[in-house]
Order: C-alpha cells, then structure tokens, then sequence
C-alpha cells in the first residue's frame, strides 16, 4: 500500500539549489518512490546556529510503498550521494533531508520522531508545506498545516524569501 509522506530539504553549502532539485530527482528515480507535490524554492535565515549562512528550503511531498524507517534509510542514502558534508550540529551542510511526516504515524523512537519534533516551530518548513498541503492535518498536533502556520509565535518567523 502506498502512503504519502513530506520531506523537508535543506541546503546551505556549496550550489545548494542544484542540489536540492537534484536531490529530488534522486529521490523520484527510485520505483518505490513517486514524488507527487514539490514546493517553491525559498532562501532563508539560519535558525539555531546563526552563525552561518543562509539556506535554500523547500517541501516535497511523496506516494512511497517503503515504510517510514526505509524511506528514512532511502533518504540517507541520497544524503550520502550528495557528499553530505555536515560541519557541525545545526551547522552549514551539503544536505538534510528530514521526513516531517509519514501518512497519520506518531512514533518516537531514538531513529525517528514523527511528526519531526521541530515542525511547529520552523517557518522554513511550513510555509514551503503549505504550499503544497495547507489542508493536511498534521498528527500528533491534529491540526491543519494552515494553523499551524497561523499560529507560529511572531518571535519564530523569519525572513523567509520565495525565490523560485
Ligand atoms: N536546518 C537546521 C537548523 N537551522 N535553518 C534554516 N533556515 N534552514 C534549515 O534547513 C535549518 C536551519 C537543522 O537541520
Ligand atoms: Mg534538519
Ligand atoms: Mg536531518
């Protein structure tokens, strides 16, 4: 049975608009794997570690046969094939690939937290997602995409710059 899931990615060392157009290329190449939404590619401030520079974010959304914890690997791997360089936690890196949520599952474990613990408080992740998926109801929070945008804290929107 296939099940929707939402892939954050993230880029902010070398040409990281290529490589999260390339990145979902990779990702839709595989046959259990069929990328059906792919948000705007925005530039955004750093959260977390400031220090650094800005990102390029966006939102796919996919139809996958894999299990959460195979996409997850599945996602890894592409990390890895586009040399993930990763400096430091929360630091500049090549790529991140996060799984925010897969079909209506609320896990965690030490390999996987769904809905990714961080969703209701990243602008970067939320605004490419409700481009594509404002009427999904995120579990966990039981509430739309939407709402969860409306209500992010004023303290926690950036500057967040549709670029393409
Ligand atoms: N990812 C982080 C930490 N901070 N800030 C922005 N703007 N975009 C990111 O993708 C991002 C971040 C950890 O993965
Ligand atoms: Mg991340
Ligand atoms: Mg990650």
């Amino acid at each position: 049975m296939a099940n929707i899931a939402y892939i954050a990615l993230g880029s902010n060392l070398g040409h990281s608009f290529t490589t999260i157009v390339q990145a979902i290329k990779d990702l839709a190449r595989d046959p259990a794997i069929r990328v059906t939404a792919i948000s705007s590619m925005y530039a955004t401030r750093p959260t977390g570690y400031l220090d650094q520079d800005n990102f390029i974010n966006a939102v796919c959304e996919v139809e996958t046969t894999l299990s959460p914890e195979e996409l997850l690997k599945r996602m890894f791997e592409t990390e890895n094939r586009f040399l993930r360089v990763r400096v430091f936690k929360n630091g500049p890196r090549t790529l991140d690939l996060d799984l925010i949520s897969y079909a209506d599952v609320v896990s965690a474990t030490p390999e996987l937290t769904l809905p990714h613990e961080h969703t209701h408080e990243r602008d970067f992740v939320l605004v490419p997602l409700n481009e594509i998926a404002p009427d999904y109801v995120m579990p966990r929070y039981n509430k739309k995409v939407s709402r969860l945008l409306e209500e992010l804290p004023e303290h926690l929107r950036t500057n967040i710059i549709k670029i393409l």
